[in-house]
């Protein structure tokens, strides 16, 4: 039986297996502390303010409490993923036409308007396109008011790690090599 190497390629590619994830903070660790965690599918994400704000679990959402217009707040996750859609809820109302800004470790901020009407109701979904291996995400805002935004039904997929890629990276090598000699 002859198989190209380039069929071989896309079978480890699609049998490599993947966790298709959600983190949906419904059990986390730090609720009302500067410091929060939850775990999902093994990655641990930890969430942080510049502000030493308190960390809330808040109808559901990742939320600091209340802070400054220079303020951020953060999470880092302990290992890459790659995220697809996440869900924002917007628990002060601001319509100053300032944006909020999804900044991440690697690939494209994504932003909203404190106006938008995809905020009416205060719950939008966002879809980055290009976060496809980030360690972390930094929320901030444009405007000169103290804002809260929380986070929430963050899809994702864990990066695979680099030592499994370089193995598969390996065993096509050695086949290809056998082939040659065959
Ligand atoms: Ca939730
Ligand atoms: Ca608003």
């Amino acid at each position: 039986m002859k198989i190209s190497l380039c069929a071989l390629a896309a079978i480890l590619a699609t049998s490599a297996p993947t966790f298709a994830a959600v983190y949906t903070f419904s059990s986390t660790a730090g609720n009302g502390t500067p410091v929060l965690t939850t775990t999902e599918s093994g990655v641990t994400l930890t969430a942080t303010s510049s502000a030493l704000s308190d960390m809330n679990i808040s109808s559901g959402f990742l939320a600091p409490s209340q802070i400054g217009a220079g303020a951020t707040w953060s999470m880092t996750f302990s290992s890459p993923i790659a995220i697809t859609s996440f869900q924002i809820g917007e628990f002060t109302n601001i319509s100053d036409g300032a944006n909020y800004v999804f900044t991440p470790s690697s690939g494209t901020a994504v932003t909203i308007a404190d106006n938008s009407s995809a905020l009416a109701g205060a719950v939008a979904t966002l879809n980055p396109t290009d976060w496809t291996s980030v360690t972390g995400v930094t929320l901030s805002y444009t405007g000169s008011s103290n804002w809260r935004v929380g986070m929430d039904n963050i899809n994702f997929t864990p990066v695979p790690e680099s030592s499994t890629v370089s193995a598969l990276g390996v065993f096509a090598l050695t086949l290809a090599a056998w082939r040659r000699r065959s």
